[in-house]
């Protein structure tokens, strides 16, 4: 009976799920047509006219391409990709020994990630543009990202955890940064059976302080909740200031087949976290110091240079200790998205399983915690009666509810994937107030500002899991896509297509006018700490120690000093540091090895990198400049010799017969 129950059930979810996939018929009817294409006037609205700027950025998250991508609105133009948790041969990020460590986990040299939750700085619940925040789900990671260089500066490592899903949203000064583990797992981890994973696995919630000055990292503490799965996160905000909120499912703590097995509770949960009082808890000496090895990797844009710091602790903090501090909210079955308005006072539950969304109240919550209006406990944590905190449902919104975004002026704006719309409703009146098709089966959806206090109202971006007819095809893999409305009137109205890169989930959209300003332009030679820059031709040089070869090497409009080298043998490990002594904006030069199996190089103006090369065959090899930097661009280009192992070719380097800086 129960295995005929199960195969029931798994047949109505899978066949909610499929019907997503193909495009409904109310698609069909609008598409092509004004009202599901482009109106005349929508064009005028995503026109920037050629040398005009869009009026925002969209940092829209790479998906399983680990990376993230820089667009503009409305023109959905992509100005950038900004290498995080991925190796990039574009920029060598991940191949030079200067950003090598960035990629650095307790699992070694980990080259690829799984990006999804972007999140801005903020400031008193603004968005202040300093930063940029991303989680890796994968290999449990958060990437900082600075908004001045669009580099990645900062990348901490999430013990305890297994898919960094929950993440990486920050609370409304910026105080910390937050990581939940999606997947429960054994804390510490150790070889046992999964079968006996109930009430045995935890889920950590982690709090990552984030230095106002520098932005460094630092895990504060890990809050070891029971073993559900935490799916999504948001902070308070306003009057719920200092309270966190994280979806669960798989309450049912299933370890297999968890379609069905994990979707047999009515209600899951949302868990509301105080942070302000487990702050206060640990700073008094509560929680405890455990063993953890994690990586650390920190650049430094002084030397240019990324380096792993390995940390060995983290503080633990057991939630039946610090009472009040904790409490579940039920919540429609198996809820995504977990998002809270800009007021702060309504928390939303898209269970994507329920026909009806959840909001849930927080003056309601504060009178039910003071009234003791529990429904009992699970693992000791208090869960709040259904009735005693929820503001009420939305009923029949759509189907498949996953995220909701908000503007200023009172109203939500819900993604369902399955039903593949936008809906937007009243959240005061629970009332809808329109909605409109998108093609298909949307994910994440942003406004910019949207998780703030201070949303702009003016545009919204779908992002679409489903691609299929959108575009001219390009064989069984088609980009993903998203898509752009104008929501400051009434109606919502659909400007725009465009594709994107990886699988985006979230976004993160902000003004441009707070970003582009203090966007840099170069690195100040003079303030070079590279161990191997130089200044000037004159410092260029070759120096050999044993079998390593390091050249110093400049580059400037259009030649590369030293441009021969000789006395390199096979067997050397030839290290080319070489700086890009121009001090003006976007003059990038490159340089490319024959035979070198990393990346070439792309060095902004006043920084140093380093290219390694192995040679292993006899002969005179070139290397050349991979970015077109001028007229003579072609001819910026160089001959390395190499002789025999064990030859006695002497060291020479010149540029045009003389050894660079001496008297001739
Ligand atoms: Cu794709 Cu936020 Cu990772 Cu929902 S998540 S869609
Ligand atoms: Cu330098 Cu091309």
């Amino acid at each position: 009976m129960k295995i005929i129950f199960k195969s029931i059930a798994t047949f109505v979810v899978t066949a909610l799920f499929l019907t997503s996939c193909a495009p409904t018929s109310s698609n069909k009817e609008t598409k092509g047509t004004a009202k599901g294409a482009i109106a005349s006037n929508a064009a005028e609205k995503v026109y920037v006219a050629p040398g005009k700027h869009d009026s925002h950025y969209a940092f829209i998250s790479g998906g399983f391409s680990g990376q993230l991508a820089v667009y503009g609105l409305p023109s959905g133009r992509l100005f950038r990709v900004i290498p995080v948790f991925s190796q990039d041969p574009e920029k060598a990020y991940g191949y030079n020994p200067e950003t090598k460590p960035m990629l650095n986990t307790s699992h070694g040299f980990v080259p690829w990630g799984d990006s999804h939750h972007p999140d801005i700085s903020q400031t008193n619940g603004t968005l202040d543009g300093r930063w940029v925040f991303i989680n890796e789900n994968n290999t449990p990671r958060i990437a900082r990202i600075s908004l001045e260089t669009f580099e990645t500066e900062e990348i901490i490592e999430v013990p305890n955890s297994a898919g960094n899903h929950s993440s990486s949203f920050v609370t409304e000064n910026t105080e910390y940064v937050v990581a939940g583990t999606r997947f429960a797992v054994p804390v510490p981890q150790r070889d046992m059976p999964i079968s006996e994973m109930k009430g045995n696995f935890k889920g950590a919630l982690s709090f990552i302080k984030v230095d106002p000055k520098t932005g460094h990292m630092k895990i504060a503490f890990q809050i070891m909740m029971p073993g559900f799965n935490y799916d999504l996160s948001h902070p308070g905000r306003g009057k719920s200031h200092g309270w966190f909120f994280f979806s669960t499912y798989n309450t049912e703590e299933a370890n297999t087949l968890l379609e069905v097995n994990a979707s047999q509770n009515d209600k899951d949960f949302i868990a509301a976290i105080n942070w302000k009082k487990i702050e206060e808890y640990v700073n008094n000496g509560g929680g405890k110091k455990v063993p953890a090895k994690y990586a650390h990797n920190l650049w430094n844009d002084d030397t240019h240079q990324a380096k792993t710091i390995w940390e060995n602790e983290v503080t633990i903090v057991d939630p039946t200790e610090v009472k009040g501090a904790i409490y579940f909210l039920p919540t429609a079955k198996s809820p995504h998205g977990c998002d809270v308005d800009p007021t702060g006072e309504y928390i939303i539950g898209n269970g994507k399983l329920a026909a009806a969304m959840t909001v849930h109240s927080f003056t309601k919550m504060q009178k039910a915690i003071k009234d003791k209006a529990f429904d009992g406990e699970k693992y000791g944590i208090p869960v709040i009666k259904f009735e005693a905190v929820n503001y009420g449902v939305l009923d029949q919104p759509g189907l498949g509810p996953l995220h909701t975004e908000f503007d200023t002026r009172g109203n939500a704006y819900t993604t369902f994937f399955i039903s593949s719309e936008v809906v937007k409703w009243n959240i005061k009146d629970l009332k809808v107030i329109d909605r409109h098709p998108v093609y298909y089966s949307v994910g994440h959806l942003m406004i910019p500002g949207g998780n703030s206090r201070t949303p702009d109202d003016k545009y919204l971006v779908a992002m679409n899991k489903i691609t299929k007819d959108r575009y001219l095809p390009t064989g069984p893999e088609v980009c993903q896509s998203a898509q752009l409305f104008d929501i400051s009137g009434k109606k919502m109205e659909l400007l725009l297509d465009f594709p994107t890169i990886g699988e985006p989930h979230y976004a993160a959209g902000i003004a441009a006018d707070k970003i582009a300003p203090k966007s840099k332009k170069i690195y100040k030679l003079d303030e070079n700490k590279h161990p191997y820059a130089v200044k000037s031709e004159a410092e260029t040089k070759v120096v050999r120690k044993g079998n390593e070869v390091h050249i110093y090497m400049s580059m400037i409009r259009s030649h590369f000093s030293p441009d021969n080298i000789e006395g390199v043998k096979v067997g050397d490990k030839v290290f080319f540091h070489v700086t890009n002594l121009e001090q003006d904006y976007d003059v990038p030069h490159g340089i490319s090895m024959i035979g070198a199996n990393t990346s070439e190089l792309l060095i902004m103006p006043g920084r140093t990198e380093t290219l390694v090369w192995e040679p292993k065959e006899v002969g005179v090899w070139p290397f050349y400049c991979t970015d077109f930097c001028s007229a003579l661009h072609q001819e910026m280009q160089g001959y390395v010799r190499v002789s025999p192992k064990g030859s006695n070719t002497p060291l020479k380097f010149t540029l045009d017969g003389d050894v660079p800086g001496e008297e001739e």
